[in-house]
């Protein structure tokens, strides 16, 4: 029996785990103490990887779909089918006339998204479009269009902390474990959410209406403010345009962002007092709660200058940057610009900084319109965009338009169901590469370390990577990918860092590759033009947009689009995460499924008894957009207005309830939190 110590990518947390091998065979994981992301605990996901990895559901050799049945085929044939389509494809419609998707998984397997990258620049096109199209993305941008850096919390050292729009326990639990931990040592909690999670019930509850949080965060600041309670020296010292804030904020009293937010005004005020006193202090926000709604980059900024005036910089247990490490960039550069860059600008290119993304919602409808010009073929890897991108039916017409569909992954997800040909992509746990990397865990920790191999892949699967290199050769870019095994990858990757594939071998668990460094902009500044925290964005203003974060009603709003609320009475959020699956993934995995069977939708008792809904009942869902049958969860836990549907399940799926057309114009990120529904008992 051999014990090997790697971290699981089965999520952005990456835990490490010791994996039990025995005779090429995992017989068993558990958590690895030493580790300092989850100190041996794992959630269940990470205690049934034998399971997920063995399952008879992994693909295990390419296949191609013929009229409708799925036909075993070898990669030589497969990989020659692909490189004569896409050839074909690129003469007769230019090489932009290909889309390559990576899902969230290309995000904490980092090799997949880079060599998706390197593929696409090798064939020439502009469009690599990933879920950073509505996950993520958009708060390093909002950040770094306000401080010149990505700042974040530093939980070690915090007294207060201001919970938004995020419910660890389910989605980062090592993230739950250190805000308890600094609750026993005295820190205080506030909670931002429409549902009271179960960290609210242990600190102090706002329980907002969803997609209000910009209002709710310009009403604390008013009262930080006109109490003058603020950090006056860093203010004066540090930012710009805090004397347009002042006024700006007039307009957010307590008593009016009562009314737009349903939160009482003697709570805002008194969290507001809170979190000014209590320092240092740090929100720490969800990853797509604020970001999933109209006002996503405005909520963002507007909790980033919350920070600011309470002097919550670059200070131990505030909002603090660290120095990301450099991997060997494998972009090929496109002269062409991306999909969605014209609509979305500000999301694409930025004081001279352009991201490789495209604009993954802009796709179906180009593809449905050919407009500006044909897309003729996709390519997926890691993801499983036909169930997680809004308005599901209009993804899946997108992708039956196409002339070839390719989708790489584990298991037959409902976008592979929908392709050309399959290829069968090992686990994490078949190939070694980069893991823990830091800007992908966000658990704040500057920390690296080896993914190890851990058993051979299974079947005829092979690793992300060595797909795009194999396609690559046969498409004649193999100069491009000289790379013929894990370890010669790694070293590569690693180049620019300073770390060799030598020490991380050396490391069990990986090492710590440089320190948290406070007050960096008393030695450096802020990188922005002003030099300073940017309250006031020229850069908004420029593009168009209100330079000062205000409060702007989601589309469908019970206030404004009264009509609509009339039919559609009740506030539809998706996508809250559980412990036991990651997105559409994992459903597969029996012991899962016993313990999380279906989808459920959460509703207050009170509006249940409204509807005659008994808990346990199966409900009709409707939007604008279509109709779902879920059964109903009964629980005092959810704001009497609201309704909430996880995502990622085919049977009772929200992105067919949800509307790609709605969006945040600043970031084009799709709104669905806050969306207007109805239910109807069946
Ligand atoms: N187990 C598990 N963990 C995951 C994932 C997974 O699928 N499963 N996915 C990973 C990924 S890719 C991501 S992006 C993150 C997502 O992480 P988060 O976005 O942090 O998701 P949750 O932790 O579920 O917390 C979202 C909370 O926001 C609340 N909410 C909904 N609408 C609003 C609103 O309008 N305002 C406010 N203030 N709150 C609102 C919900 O009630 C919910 O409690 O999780 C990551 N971790
Ligand atoms: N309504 C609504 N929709 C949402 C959200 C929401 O809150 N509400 N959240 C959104 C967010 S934040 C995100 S990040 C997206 C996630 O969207 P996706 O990334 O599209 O969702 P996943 O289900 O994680 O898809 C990952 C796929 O990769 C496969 N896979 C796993 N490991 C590997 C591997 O090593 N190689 C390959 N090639 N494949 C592998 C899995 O089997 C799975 O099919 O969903 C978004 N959709
Ligand atoms: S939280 Fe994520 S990384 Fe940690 S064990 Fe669970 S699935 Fe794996
Ligand atoms: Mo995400």
């Amino acid at each position: 029996m051999e014990i090997i110590k790697t971290d699981c990518a089965l999520c952005v947390n990456c835990c490490g785990i010791d994996a039990y091998v025995d005779k090429g065979r995992l017989t068993k994981v558990e958590g690895t103490k030493e580790h300092p992301v989850n100190l041996g605990h794992l959630c269940p996901k990470g205690e049934r990887l034998v399971e997920y990895v063995y399952s008879e559901d992994r693909l295990k050799y390419p296949m191609r779909r013929d009229n409708g049945e799925w036909k075993r085929i070898s990669w030589d044939e497969a990989l020659d089918t692909i490189a004569t389509k896409l050839l074909e494809i690129k003469e007769r419609f230019g090489a932009h006339a290909l889309a390559v998707y990576t899902g969230s998984v290309g995000v904490e397997h980092l090799e997949i998204s880079f060599f998706a990258q390197r593929f696409r620049g090798a064939y020439g096109t502009p469009n690599f479009i990933t879920v950073d199209s509505g996950c993520w993305r958009a708060r390093i941008l909002a950040r770094l269009l306000t401080f010149g850096t990505f700042p974040s919390e530093d939980l070690e050292n915090t007294k207060c902390v201001m919970l938004w729009g995020h419910n660890p326990d389910e989605s980062r639990f090592p993230v739950a474990r250190q805000i308890r931990k600094a609750m026993g040592e005295g820190a205080k909690l506030i909670v931002v959410d429409p549902r009271r999670i179960p960290l609210a019930k242990e600190g102090i509850h706002l329980q907002l209406r969803p997609g209000t949080d910009c209002a709710l965060a310009l009403g604390i600041m008013n009262v930080i403010i006109s109490e003058g309670l603020y950090d006056k020296e860093f203010v004066e010292e540090w930012t710009f345009g805090f004397d347009k804030l002042v006024e700006h904020l007039k307009h957010y009293t307590p008593e009016k962002v009562e009314e737009i937010t349903w939160v009482p005004a003697a709570d805002i005020k008194r969290c507001a007092r809170i979190f000014a006193t209590t320092r240092p202090g740090g929100i720490v926000q969800g990853v797509c709660s604020l970001e999933r709604q109209k006002n996503n980059m405005q909520n963002n900024r507007a909790l980033a200058i919350l920070q600011t005036i309470t002097g919550n910089i670059d200070v131990p247990g505030g909002w603090v940057s660290t120095n990301a490490i450099r991997l060997t960039d494998l972009r090929i550069p496109v002269d062409e610009e991306p999909m969605g860059a014209d609509e979305y600008p500000l999301f694409h290119k930025a004081w001279g900084m352009t991201t490789p993304y495209g604009h993954a919602m802009v796709f179906p409808d180009m593809v449905l319109s050919e407009k500006p010009y044909p897309i003729k073929a996709l390519i997926v890897a890691g993801g499983n965009p036909a169930v997680t991108i809004p308005d599901s039916k209009k993804y899946q017409q997108a992708l039956e338009k196409l002339d070839l569909v390719v989708v790489m992954d584990v298991v037959m997800s409902e976008t592979a169901e929908l392709a050309d040909i399959v290829l069968p992509a090992s686990s994490f746990l078949e190939q070694s590469g980069i893991g823990d990397f830091p800007p992908v865990a966000m658990h704040g920790l500057p920390y690296i370390m080896l993914r190890r191999k851990v058993i051979e892949p299974l079947g005829e699967s092979w690793p992300d990577w060595k797909i795009w290199s194999e396609l690559s050769r046969k498409m004649g870019y193999g100069q491009y990918f000289p790379w013929q095994t894990d370890e010669e990858m790694i070293e590569m990757l690693l180049a620019p860092s300073g770390i060799t594939l030598k020490q991380l071998m050396d490391e069990p668990i990986g090492l710590f590759y440089t320190e948290k460094n406070y007050d960096r902009y008393k030695k450096k500044g802020f990188r922005t033009p002003s030099g300073k925290i940017e309250i006031f964005s020229e850069t908004f203003k420029d593009a168009g947009f209100d330079p000062l974060p205000a409060h702007r009603e989601p589309t469908q709003s019970p206030i404004e689009t009264t009509e609509l609320a009339g039919e559609y009475p009740l506030i539809l959020i998706t996508g809250a995460r559980s412990l036991e699956y990651i997105h559409g993934q994992l459903r597969h995995v029996p012991e899962l499924r016993r313990i999380a069977p279906e989808a459920l939708m959460e509703i207050h008792p009170s509006t249940a008894a409204k509807y005659g809904v008994l808990d346990g009942e199966k409900v009709f869902v409707e939007t604008k957009k279509g109709r779902i049958k879920i059964r109903a969860k009964l629980t005092e836990d959810i704001a009497p207005q609201v309704v909430s549907i996880p995502h990622g399940w085919a049977a009772a799926n929200v992105n067919i309830l949800t509307d790609i057309e709605l969006r945040d114009p600043i970031s084009g990120y799709p709104e669905d939190k806050g969306l207007l529904c109805r239910i109807r008992k069946i």
